[in-house]
């Protein structure tokens, strides 16, 4: 048995709640050893996990692992939230009972973590101080020693956090057990793993990976699905899978803030990262906040206000190079601390490669192993196509590396909110921006946010994968609700930031060209959209919002055909009209939708169909 008492009172861990419940789940998890850990013990984990095998080495002291191989992204199917009101269920959350769900996962749990060390993260998903450092502190219990040095860099860690709570009692219990990964069944029905957010007793348990929002639970299971919970119940806040960047025109000296949902795929991460164009560099200066969660609530002055939870990013690396997001680059360079996961690796010249970093990969394969481990070299021509790096295969680096880090990121006010934006990859349908003033309308536009599906065999031809929000894996209770509780909480804003969908992706049906080049050009539709916001421009409008004129959007320094411009600022009514019938069969399925959403949705209609005959 472990001394849990005597390892507590060294780590000056006070907290009797916290104290108590690290117990218990010393005894369950059967831990052979307990260790509290503060970001200031990186440098020793690192080491540690070098000399276990569990890390290697990549040039200027950063750092490379590999995942059990069927453990390489978060599990849809295998996450559920509990609650013990069944009202709580959703289309999307997987609800569980909360009692059945805690006695299942103590189960599996019990004596997992044999042999092992228990490290106690005690972590804050805000920066100090914030007005909702309420909802933000935790406690994550973790079997895994690269999961302590991952939460590292995605959380603020350390035991001040929790020591001085004003409620001592509100911290999130959140325990993560790796379980025995190649006896788990992983995709089968006996598939052993399950991810539970117990949302009303603020309690996370997660067995079965030691992969990303599975495993990282101040992520995805706090920042997102708990916090989603938190931020109804209290009514106070919304919790959301968001970017948030700052835009300053230094001829001006105005800055604004933007935040944006995106489904994945569709360059949320990018979009964050992003630089100005070149032509308008001298001008406009963006900064970094982040790229996957921002918390958002009404300030004492009538604004919406945000901040991002994060203390890093957590990245796809897949086609991150110079050209598509030259600040990830320089924030994962030599020196950054960078963990690189199942990305082709090789031990020779301790270098990474990715599908993307470089237009091909590297001429000699001496040294490489793909991300199962497995040589390049050795490939037989048939296997010669496969990637070397897995599609999901991520960077993680602290926001501080970030070259355009904003430097308010840590501000525990936060930043004013001037826009929220929604945006999907569709090759049609949708233009490059169209801006909506209404609330209802906006928050309309949020719930039916889609994107392709990736595969163009799922679902019917030309029918978007809906995406509410970019939340659909994240909702913790039922999807009326939540659109209710948006409602409740941006018409409560005095000063109501405006809402936008933006979309990057529109393609010519002739030879599928891009229409817009995308990447740092984005911010020319977001300035645009500032620009109207302000009253600057006046737009046109159309069925579905308003769009830039021809003229009102900066070109300059930009090559783009008379054609595809005209396409991109423009609707297609009969394409729409079928979006309409799509939408509202999406709309049905949630129970409980406010009846503004429905107005909003039967004024879209209505105006299309005006569209159709006038
Ligand atoms: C996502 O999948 O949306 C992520 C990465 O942000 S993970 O932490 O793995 O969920
Ligand atoms: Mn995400």
């Amino acid at each position: 048995m472990v001394d849990v008492e005597r390892v507590l009172d060294e780590a000056g861990l006070k907290n009797p709640h916290v104290r108590d419940y690290v117990a218990y789940w010393a005894e369950v998890t059967g831990a052979d050893r307990v260790e509290v850990v503060s970001a200031s013990d990186d440098d020793r984990l690192l080491a540690e996990s070098l000399a276990a095998g569990e890390l290697s080495p990549v040039t200027g002291g950063r750092y490379f692992s590999r995942s059990y191989a069927k453990d390489t992204a978060r599990s849809e199917e295998r996450t559920v939230v509990a609650t013990s009101d069944e009202a709580d269920k959703g289309v999307y959350n997987n609800w569980r009972p909360a009692e059945e769900t805690v006695a299942t996962l103590t189960e599996r749990m019990r004596g997992a973590s044999a042999g092992k060390t228990m490290y106690v993260i005690p972590y804050l998903m805000a920066p100090q101080g914030s007005p909702l450092e309420a909802y933000a502190a935790g406690v994550e219990l973790t079997d895994s020693r690269p999961v302590v040095q991952q939460m590292i860099r995605m959380a603020r860690v350390g035991i001040d956090y929790l020591n001085d709570l004003a409620d001592p009692d509100s911290f999130v219990r959140a325990v993560h057990v790796t379980g025995d990964l190649p006896n788990l069944g992983q995709g089968t029905p006996d598939d052993q793993r399950l991810f539970a957010t117990v949302a009303d007793r603020r309690t996370i348990l997660h067995y079965g990976s030691s992969y990303g929002g599975n495993a990282l639970l101040g992520k995805i299971a706090h920042g997102l699905r708990q916090a989603c919970y938190d931020g109804k119940d209290s009514e106070r806040f919304l919790a959301e899978q968001f970017l948030l960047l700052g835009i300053t025109d230094r001829q001006t000296g105005k800055k604004v803030h933007v935040v944006g949902g995106f489904p994945s795929a569709s360059g949320k991460t990018n979009l964050s990262m992003t630089l100005p164009p070149e032509a308008l560099g001298d001008r406009y200066y963006v900064e970094f906040y982040g790229d996957d969660i921002a918390w958002l609530w009404v300030g004492d002055d009538g604004r919406i206000w945000a901040f991002n939870p994060e203390n890093g990013v957590f990245g796809v690396a897949k086609d991150t190079n110079e050209d598509s997001n030259p600040t990830a680059i320089e924030a994962i360079k030599e020196g950054s601390g960078a963990i690189f996961t199942n990305v082709a690796y090789n031990p020779k010249t301790q270098d990474v490669w990715w599908e993307g970093k470089t237009k091909n990969p590297p001429e000699d394969v001496d040294g490489w192993l793909d991300w199962k481990g497995t040589p390049i070299a050795d490939r037989t021509p048939e296997q010669a196509g496969e990637p070397w790096a897995h599609p999901n295969s991520r960077f993680t680096t602290t926001i501080a590396n970030v070259p355009n880090a904003a430097e308010g990121y840590d501000d525990p006010r936060g930043v004013p909110v001037d826009a929220i934006i929604f945006g999907g990859r569709t090759r049609d349908r949708e233009p490059l921006i169209r801006a909506i003033t209404d609330v209802a309308e906006g928050v309309y536009d949020g719930m039916t946010l889609g994107a392709e599906a990736t595969f163009a065999a799922e679902g019917v031809e030309g029918q978007l994968r809906y995406d509410p929000m970019s939340m659909r894996p994240f909702m913790a209770y039922s999807e009326g609700e939540y659109a209710a509780h948006w409602l409740h909480i941006i018409s409560h804003a005095t000063s109501q930031p405006i809402f936008a969908h933006v979309n990057w992706f529109q393609r010519d049906p002739e030879d599928g060209h891009y229409r817009w080049p995308g990447y740092r050009e984005n911010l020319r539709a977001l300035l645009w959209l500032i620009q109207y916001r302000d009253g600057e421009v006046t737009g046109v409008e159309s069925p579905v919002g308003v769009l830039p004129a021809r003229e009102e959007l900066n070109l300059d320094g930009l090559e783009i055909s008379e054609a595809d411009l005209d396409a991109i600022l423009s609707i297609d009514i009969d394409r729409w009209r079928q979006e309409m019938g799509f939408r509202e069969e999406h709309l049905r399925q949630f129970d409980g939708l406010p009846e503004e959403i429905w107005e909003a949705h039967r004024r879209v209609a209505a105006a299309l169909e005006a569209a159709a005959e006038g």
